[in-house]
């Protein structure tokens, strides 16, 4: 029994009634029977089990170019999903953000992760792959928010979450049965989940220790594909989030020391929120990167605890620094006074703030374009994650501009951020593309990097010893300096490249055509 095994049959159970316990264990117990029993494996020649090989989609067909982004952590659903797949098969697990799909792969069965943006290069990859005598499943929030836009190019697909569900569908694969449509029950609890294999990212990025510790959110935020189908805030139970966290044996020891934690919004139960930091705080990583609604910085003792836990890195989604839009995008959480303040309240101790930032909301002017790159200067945010807003099909902003007829482009393969998609009612493509093109030439230029990267280690204070103070400021520095040249990356490869003068190496295919907003 390998270690990874071992982790799975311990798993914890949380307090309640018999039947949540029974409910939230069936997949498992499932799964745990038929590995005792070796039932339905068929052993390929040579005596070797079928293969799986997961993959998470990225490079997007709509963008002719690959693009394997320097992003420090890998997403979870592949390795998720790897965790949760019953011994029947062996899975290796491929990045496309990291390496090309390898058509050459021994793998009997092909199992494809994908966003809305990547539905037009997936259906492609399962074409190519079918072509080749693989059987090609899919899943994700694409395929979960518009199954039938997604059924037709797969073998079968999931609806929905994958714990209650995959290692049914692994044993079907193996066993022939397959159907064309598993739907997983609405919004699950997310109790037991196994622990994602960390041994299978690749080893290019810097922090393959990656989870989940909820889902959902309780904000109405028109464009945010979680308002598609609003699901409740869900939590996980502590020891699992703990038992995911210290799951790294497998890993060298340097790469245990930093996580990511990938919630929408880890702030959405604060109370929670407050007793896994305290628990994580025990972990002694050296950082930790988290994602949650910035009105959580209005509470000083989860700013504390942040900090207790080696809190490195903050993502949150500023969006904006005019008040009008983000009430147009019903983004009520955030005051635009508060920025600065709470931006510096996590600079001190020592917590880079990463914040996603829009173009294009409805009410942002010409004049607002203007003073942006000043006005990000002075509420002093360490690194922006910049994107042109996309009505993400299905979502209360698709709906509204839908609606309106301002929809211009309905390619889904360019809605990615980098695109217009829309009609603005105030702004030609041309102020919003050279808006969006000045920040980023501005914001990611070495001198104004550098810049604000001093501006953090001054404000540094030596409140612990010193080898502590100066592990702080080295992992503080690994990681913005990785951020940054991530952003600044994108930028070259995405928003500032003449395409006119680089050679196309992958070929349109019909799929992009097929592949449209409805
Ligand atoms: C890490 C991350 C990134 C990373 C990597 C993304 C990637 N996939 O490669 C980076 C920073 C690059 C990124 C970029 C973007 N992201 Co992003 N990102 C995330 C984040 C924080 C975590 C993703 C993750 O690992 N989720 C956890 C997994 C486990 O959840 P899941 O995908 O729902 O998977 C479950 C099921 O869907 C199912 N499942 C998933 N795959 C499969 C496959 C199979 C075969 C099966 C059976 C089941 C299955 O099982 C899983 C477990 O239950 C999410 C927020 C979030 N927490 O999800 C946003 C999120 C995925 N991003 C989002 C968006 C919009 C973007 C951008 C387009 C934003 C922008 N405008 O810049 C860009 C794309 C930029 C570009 N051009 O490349 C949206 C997705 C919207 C959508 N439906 O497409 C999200 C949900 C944020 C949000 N709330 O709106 N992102
Ligand atoms: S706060 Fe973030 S995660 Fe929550 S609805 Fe708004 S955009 Fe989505």
């Amino acid at each position: 029994m390998n270690t990874l095994f071992r982790s799975r049959t311990e798993l914890n159970f949380k307090t309640g009634s018999k039947q949540e316990h029974d409910a939230v264990r069936e997949p498992y117990a499932t799964w745990k029977r038929s590995a005792d029993r070796q039932v339905t494996r068929k052993l390929r020649p040579g005596g070797r089990k079928p293969k799986l090989l997961i993959i998470v989609l990225f490079q997007n067909l709509g963008d002719e170019y690959p693009y394997y982004a320097e992003s420090p952590a890998p997403p979870l659903p592949g390795i998720l999903l790897a965790g949760l797949t019953p011994p029947v098969v062996d899975v290796e697990v491929l990045h496309e953000m990291a390496r090309p799909i390898d058509y050459g792969t021994d793998a009997d069965f092909i199992a494809l992760s994908f966003l809305d943006y990547l539905a037009p290069h997936a259906f492609q990859v399962a074409r190519r792959f079918k072509a080749l005598g693989k059987i090609v499943v899919a899943g994700g929030k694409y395929a979960t928010t518009h199954p039938d836009n997604v059924e037709p190019y797969f073998d079968s697909i999931l609806v929905g979450e994958a714990p209650g569900m995959w290692p049914t569908m692994v044993h079907h694969m193996v066993g022939g049965n397959l159907q064309r449509r598993y739907v997983a029950e609405a919004a699950p609890p997310l109790d037991n989940i196994p622990p994602p294999r960390y041994d299978l990212v690749e080893s290019k990025f810097a922090t393959p220790i990656v989870t989940e510790a909820s889902r959902g959110c309780p904000h109405p935020c028109t464009y945010c594909a979680l308002n598609i189908k609003r699901t409740a805030h869900r939590t996980r139970p502590v020891q699992d989030i703990i038992r995911d966290l210290t799951a790294t044996k497998c890993l060298p020891w340097h790469k245990r020391k930093m996580a990511m934690i990938l919630d929408n919004n880890f702030g959405g139960d604060l109370r929670w929120a407050k007793e896994v930091l305290r628990e994580i705080a025990k972990l002694k990583f050296w950082a930790l990167g988290v994602q949650f609604s910035i009105e959580c910085l209005r509470d000083d003792e989860f700013v504390e605890l942040l900090a207790a836990a080696n809190c490195r890195m903050a993502f949150i989604g500023m969006e904006s620094l005019n008040e009008s839009s983000l009430a147009g995008v019903r983004k009520h959480q955030n005051k635009v006074e508060e920025y600065k303040e709470f931006f510096e309240k996590l600079h001190r101790r020592g917590i880079l703030t990463f914040c996603g930032f829009m173009f294009a909301l409805d009410e942002d002017t010409s004049e607002y374009y203007s003073t942006l790159p000043q006005r990000l200067d002075d509420v002093g945010v360490c690194v922006i994650l910049p994107s042109i807003a996309i009505p993400i099909y299905g979502t209360p902003l698709y709906d509204e501009v839908n609606a309106e007829g301002r929809i211009i482009d309905r390619d889904l393969s360019h809605y990615e951020g980098d695109h217009l998609v829309f009609r603005h009612p105030l702004l030609s493509p041309d102020e919003i593309h050279t808006a969006y093109r000045n920040v980023n030439r501005v914001f990611f230029s070495w001198k104004n990097i550098f810049r604000r990267w001093m501006r953090f280690m001054t404000m540094q204070r030596k409140d612990s010893t010193s080898m502590q103070f100066a592990l702080k400021l080295l992992v503080t520095t690994f990681i913005y300096f990785k951020l940054s040249v991530f952003q600044r990356d994108h930028a070259k490869k995405r928003v500032l490249v003449d395409r006119s003068e680089q050679t196309p190496v992958v070929q349109q295919e019909s799929a992009v055509v097929e592949a449209v907003v409805a």
